[in-house]
């Protein structure tokens, strides 16, 4: 066996390799379903991705999506569900005029209204702004905004992953429209909304949480942002940044 033919076979093993894992990968993700908790009755429900959960690879693996989606995003659901027997209003209200007004949430109730409508209008918001193969960058207004704001799309992208990093702990960063019309990078804790403290209306959002990213990035959550960015739905972040200067 020449070289040439050797390197040959050892593709051809690691190829096999790669298989056989995903093989396995395959089948764990398989029986996800069923070791998540059962759907709670209730008006909340977990809403559907519009790809499949490998769909973001290499960016962002398919066992992170399925957990992040089911068991975290699925918690707030069974969480809200319960809420709902404790303020039935919460059934009749919109998440988005929720977290824009939490002074209309009664007090016994608004911690849990805080955290589990950020955390399910968050995750709703995060998951619809993911694509395959998506633009590469923004289209022409948006782009010429960023532009105006951050000097280059680049600029702000740095200045987003920067926010980022910078929140301790866990939460999120935004690229969002001001209460003056005005675009701005900001983060904020836990599943806290920009809507919350800040009156901003979110263009594009990337959850920093461990989980988002952890079991293929590890510490790294840098290498996760600059990654993220493949992911992002820009024709999405052009409706929303339309929708907030309107
Ligand atoms: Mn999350």
């Amino acid at each position: 066996m020449n070289r040439r033919e050797s390197l040959t076979l050892m593709a051809g093993a690691t190829a096999a390799a790669t298989i056989s894992s995903l093989a396995i990968r395959g089948q764990a993700l398989a029986q996800a379903p069923a070791m998540a908790p059962a759907a709670p009755a209730g008006p909340f429900k977990l809403p559907e991705l519009g790809y499949a959960y490998e769909a973001l690879e290499p960016n962002i693996d398919a066992m992170t999506m399925t957990i992040h989606h089911q068991r975290h995003h699925g918690a707030f659901i069974t969480n809200l569900n319960q809420l709902v027997g404790r303020w039935p209003e919460l059934a009749t209200m919109t998440p988005e005029a929720i977290v824009s007004d939490l002074s209309k949430v009664p007090e016994a109730v608004r911690g849990p209204v805080r955290n589990n409508v950020g955390g399910h209008w968050n995750h709703t918001f995060f998951w619809d702004l993911m694509t395959p193969g998506g633009a590469k960058e923004p289209p022409a207004a948006l782009k010429t905004a960023i532009a105006t704001a951050f000097n280059s799309p680049e600029a702000m992208m740095e200045k987003l992953n920067a926010a980022g990093l910078g929140r301790f702990g866990s939460g999120w960063a935004w690229l969002v429209v001001t209460k003056d019309k005005k675009l701005d990078v900001v983060s904020t804790p836990y599943q806290d909304t920009p809507h919350m403290d800040l009156g901003a209306r979110p263009v594009i959002g990337v959850d920093v949480w461990e989980h988002a990213y952890y079991l293929k990035y590890q510490n790294r959550r840098g290498d996760y942002l600059k990654a993220w960015w493949n992911t992002v739905n820009w024709t999405k972040a052009a409706a929303h940044f339309t929708k907030a200067m309107a």
